[in-house]
């Protein structure tokens, strides 16, 4: 089970890395990473259990913040409507974003990321809608298209895996600027 102190902070250069390719067959450790990832994600999202641990809440969680540079990530993107059915719940293996949409959209409230412990204020200007080729736990090439905020996390995660925070991308002059075309989300 991780827990914050297994979470690699800003500075550490494994967030700086290309992570290297998974596999397959998938090897047991990488199963367990895979399993120990999505368990940190749905125990940081039950109040009880992290408050209890002290784990921040997060809605996606990639490789190289357990220090682990390969490419896998995951995603869980809670359903207000039905906490049962999440948006989104995958582990994304080798992920290739294939088609960004021209449209760009931004989160009201910036981005934040487990391995930064400080707070960015600014815009995180991303594709609204893409397109993502990963292989599921059997190595077999999936296509998924998402849009508005899961597409952002799933964005902010792929990220993670090639090396890039998302305060790189907030604009250091005009945090709050944004291209007038730009949907801002909340
Ligand atoms: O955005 C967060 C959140 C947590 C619970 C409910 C709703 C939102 C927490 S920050 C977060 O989940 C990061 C996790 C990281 F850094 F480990 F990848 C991912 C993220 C934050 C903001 C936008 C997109 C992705
Ligand atoms: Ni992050």
């Amino acid at each position: 089970m991780y827990l914050m102190k297994d979470i690699v902070r800003d500075g550490d250069p494994v967030l700086r890395k290309v992570s290297k390719k998974v596999e397959f067959p998938l090897s047991d450790e990488d199963k367990r990473l895979a399993d120990d990832m999505m368990e940190y994600l749905i125990n940081s999202q039950d109040e009880k259990f992290a408050e209890k641990h002290q784990l921040r809440a997060g809605v996606g969680l990639a490789a190289p913040q357990v220090g682990v540079s390969k490419m896998m990530a995951s995603v869980l993107v809670p359903n207000e409507e039905d906490p049962e059915k999440p948006l989104l719940k995958i582990t994304l293996i080798n992920p290739v974003i294939v088609r960004n949409s021209v449209q760009r959209a931004a989160l009201s409230e910036g981005e934040g990321c487990l391995s930064v412990d400080k707070d960015i204020p600014g815009f995180v200007p991303r594709a609204d809608r893409i397109t993502i080729n990963y292989d599921d736990f059997d190595g077999n090439p999936q296509t998924l298209r998402v849009r508005d905020y899961p597409a952002i996390v799933c964005q902010h995660e792929i990220d993670h895996l090639n090396g890039h925070l998302y305060y790189d991308k907030i604009d250091k002059k005009a945090p709050f600027e944004l291209d007038p075309s730009t949907i801002v989300l909340s």
